[in-house]
């Protein structure tokens, strides 16, 4: 009766929020994704399709889809799309060589129709380590003043 009802509740209060977690291989994305699901760092190995996680942040339901970066994989991303509220792209912060494929992906999916309204949060991953990117750096790598049809912020990936 108890999930009955819950699945009811969930049915008519469409409170739960889709979120995607995108970006390169190795970029950090699964690592992130435990980190807010059980504030840990956990021991990751490559995502060959997708993690999914429920997180609650002050009663509201957020569905975190972590999706493999592969290049083979990434022509599936768009699969994931349908009902996206907020994109999350995970930047290697260490990975200049692949900014500009980060760049070419990310376009591809903001012009994607199923993301129209979907906002977009850029994590800088990687922080910690030397001699990486900065998040200004990032940002006009990504050119992401240019970005007008879509709300957007990038930040730091904060660390438990
Ligand atoms: N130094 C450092 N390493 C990190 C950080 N976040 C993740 N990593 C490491 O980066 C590697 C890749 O992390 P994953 O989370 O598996 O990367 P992913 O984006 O999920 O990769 P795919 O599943 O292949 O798309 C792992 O060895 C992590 O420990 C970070 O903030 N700093
Ligand atoms: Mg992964």
């Amino acid at each position: 009766m108890g999930i009955l009802f819950t699945k009811l509740w969930r049915l008519f209060n469409h409170q739960e929020h889709k979120v995607i977690i995108v970006g390169l291989d190795n970029a950090g994305k699964t690592t992130i994704l435990y980190q807010f699901s059980m504030n840990e760092v956990v021991h990751t190995s490559p995502t060959i399709g997708s993690n999914v996680e429920e997180i609650v942040v002050n009663n509201t339901r957020f569905l975190m889809w972590d999706i493999g970066g592969q290049e083979s994989l990434r022509s599936s991303w768009n699969t994931y799309y349908t009902n996206t509220e907020f994109v999350i792209i995970v930047v290697d912060s260490t990975d200049r060589e692949r900014i500009s494929v980060t760049k070419e992906e990310l376009y591809k999916m903001l012009a994607h129709e199923d993301l129209k309204k979907a906002g977009l949060l850029v994590f800088a991953n990687k922080q910690d380590v030397k001699e990486c990117m900065s998040v200004a750096e990032i940002s006009q790598y990504l050119k992401l003043t240019s970005v007008k049809d879509h709300q957007w912020h990038i930040q730091v990936m904060p660390r438990a």
